[in-house]
């Protein structure tokens, strides 16, 4: 019996040890303190993921919408160059997923606990897993710690969210099994232009209803597989 609870117990922790929060935004070549500039998340402790994408935990994953933000900083970031994000210290993006960074403008403010409550996100990149008929899924960024993309150069001045999320798909060939891993920083743009897309807009949560190919999927064996389908709206390249 007692030999029965270990094996699960440590059965449990390995599951636990997979996962990962995300606490770091890399501007400037350089990497933010913890927290920092990026809104703490509720699994700041267990690294747990989001499951339901219903859940409002899937816009900033926030360990306290309501106040929160306001403790955290905003990182001003020029447009155009190279942003990222990292996970925790000593951790990797362990699981095989799709990652896509998603901005919205934040009214008034970065730090304002309303900033992306309505249908004013839009993606400015993504990384899929590439395919092919003999080798399968292949996930690069998989058990790396950062991940890098450029800002839109004619972006618009101003304060936003700039959200990170990394869906993780070892698990996923059932409805609810995808595992989403996410954060928000908080950003004041600077050096940009005027640009602002005006189609392709989503709201977190509601852009995915979780059945879509690219959340719902069996990236280990699926006969009738010709390739990643990217889940969200199409990048807005500015
Ligand atoms: C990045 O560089 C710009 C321009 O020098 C500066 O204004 C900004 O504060 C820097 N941001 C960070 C997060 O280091
Ligand atoms: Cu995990």
């Amino acid at each position: 019996m007692r030999g029965a609870l270990f094996t699960a117990l440590a059965a449990a922790a390995q599951l636990v040890a997979g996962h990962y929060i995300i606490p770091t935004l890399i501007a400037n070549g350089t990497r933010s303190a913890e927290w920092a500039v990026v809104r703490t998340t509720a699994n700041h402790w267990s690294n747990g993921p989001v499951t339901s994408v219903t859940d409002p935990a899937l816009r900033c994953y926030e360990l306290d919408p309501s106040g929160g933000p306001g403790q955290t900083g905003v990182a001003t970031v020029v447009a155009g160059t190279t942003v990222g994000f990292a996970v925790g210290t000593g951790q990797t993006w362990s699981h095989p997923g799709y990652f896509s960074a998603y901005l919205t403008p934040a009214s008034p403010a970065a730090n304002s606990p309303s900033a992306g409550s309505g249908q004013t996100w839009f993606k400015i990149w993504e990384l899929s897993p590439t395919w092919t008929a003999s080798g399968g899924y292949v996930f690069a960024s998989q058990n790396t710690q950062s991940v890098s993309f450029n800002l839109p150069k004619s972006l618009k001045n101003g304060q936003y969210l700039l959200r990170i999320e990394h869906i993780a798909l070892h698990s996923a060939s059932s409805f609810g099994g995808a595992q989403f891993y996410i954060s928000c920083a908080q950003i004041n743009v600077v050096g940009g232009g005027n640009s602002l897309p005006t189609s392709n807009l989503v709201s977190i949560p509601g852009l995915y209803n979780g059945r879509e190919p690219g959340i719902m999927l069996n990236i280990y064996y699926d006969p009738s597989a010709t390739g990643y389908k990217p889940p969200g709206p199409p990048v807005w390249t500015g």
